[in-house]
């Protein structure tokens, strides 16, 4: 299997089930890895019950709650310890639509390129049910950051991606110093400066139906004054491929 899509959950009872159901059905086969923070709700449970009868999925555990971005950071590792090439970080709670990471797969395995985003901004604003102050500070977010950076970049804090193996090899833990959307924005900005092709395909963002926010001011001021810190530190970083 070369395939695998990781989700990071806290307190996703209401979409886990549903959620690896709608990959496992998909023409492209995947495997999945949820990777729970010990969860109050059951959901790790859940997936258990699951892994009976679906030899795909896989979990791994997490004390306590440690944030989205050192979720994927320890998702990516176990990615490259087993071998798997294309590798894609997802929402939970159908905010992303399954069907859609055929189409970063095909981005990444059919059309050569390193890193496919699925941008809720390449073609217009394409986000629905969230509230307007919602979208535009997530809009003016991204052009904050493509100001700052210099990215081209449409959608910086987007979490639909699909990765070659090659590029999570290069991008060095010590790159990485942000736990929420600032982890996305810095992931995106270490692609880039390590020269990686990088594509925004066009999805449909729609607002969680089921289960609690996890969004909080905290993770939005993290990813405002780390993209500096960033800035900043990337001018002593030599960035090089291995
Ligand atoms: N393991 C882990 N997963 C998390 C953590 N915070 C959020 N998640 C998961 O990361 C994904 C994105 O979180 P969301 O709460 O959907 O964030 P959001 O999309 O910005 O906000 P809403 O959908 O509006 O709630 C979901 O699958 C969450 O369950 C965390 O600290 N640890
Ligand atoms: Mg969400």
């Amino acid at each position: 299997m070369e395939n695998l899509v990781i989700i990071p959950t806290y307190k996703e009872r209401e979409n886990v089930e549903a959620i690896i159901k709608a990959i496992s059905s998909l023409s492209v086969p995947f495997d999945i890895l949820i990777i729970d923070d010990n969860s109050p709700d059951g959901t790790a449970a859940i997936v258990k019950t699951l892994q009976t009868v679906n030899k795909n999925l896989h979990l791994l555990e997490r004390p306590g709650k440690m944030g989205l971005g050192t979720a994927y950071i320890t998702g990516f590792d176990w990615a490259l310890e087993n071998g798997y090439k294309y590798v894609f970080e997802m929402d939970a709670d159908f905010s992303h639509d399954p069907r859609d990471l055929v189409r970063l797969y095909q981005a990444c395995h059919d059309d050569g390129s390193d890193v496919a985003i699925g941008s809720r901004y390449i073609s217009g604003v394409n986000v629905v049910n969230w509230p307007l102050s919602r979208v535009l500070m997530s809009y003016v977010a991204s052009i904050y950051v493509r100001l700052i950076t210099g990215m081209k970049i449409m959608d910086t804090t987007a979490g639909f991606i699909c990765y070659k193996k090659e590029v999570l090899e290069n991008i060095k833990p010590a790159h990485i110093r942000a736990v929420g959307y600032g982890f996305q924005i810095e992931m995106k900005f270490t692609a880039w400066k390590l020269g990686y092709k990088i594509v925004e395909i066009p999805i449909i963002f729609t607002d969680r139906k089921l289960g609690s926010s996890k969004m909080s001011g905290g993770i939005f001021n993290e990813a405002l004054w780390g993209v500096l810190r960033m800035k900043v530190r990337s001018m002593f970083i030599k960035y090089r491929r291995n």
